[in-house]
């Protein structure tokens, strides 16, 4: 209070200070194996809204320079999206974002 005692306050617990969920990259690595055009359409049927000229820059990428980036994403959802392109034969990997 306001004679010189030993104050408290109260910190409201908002949605204003929720964290948020921590984020993971997919990485795709390169192969001598699969296919250019079997690695986009995995690529496209495993990764929900990835377009083909999104899938065919991926597989490029990836293929040129040995790895690349997927998709950023919560925990779960690129478990699961790794366990799936190795259920296809493709190399994938899981690297926190940051
Ligand atoms: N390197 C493979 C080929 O030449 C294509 C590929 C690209 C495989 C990206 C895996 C990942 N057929």
């Amino acid at each position: 209070g306001g004679d010189g005692s030993v104050s408290t306050q109260t910190v409201e617990k908002t949605s204003t200070n929720r964290k948020l969920a921590p984020r993971y990259r997919v990485l795709l690595h390169n192969d001598d194996y699969n296919p250019m055009e079997y690695v986009v359409q995995v690529l496209m049927s495993t990764v929900p809204g990835l377009t083909q000229p999104q899938a065919v820059s991926i597989m490029m990428e990836a293929h040129t320079n040995g790895l690349a980036l997927v998709i950023t994403c919560a925990l779960e959802h690129a478990e699961f999206y790794c366990e799936t392109l190795k259920n296809h034969g493709l190399t994938s990997t899981i690297e926190p974002d940051e």
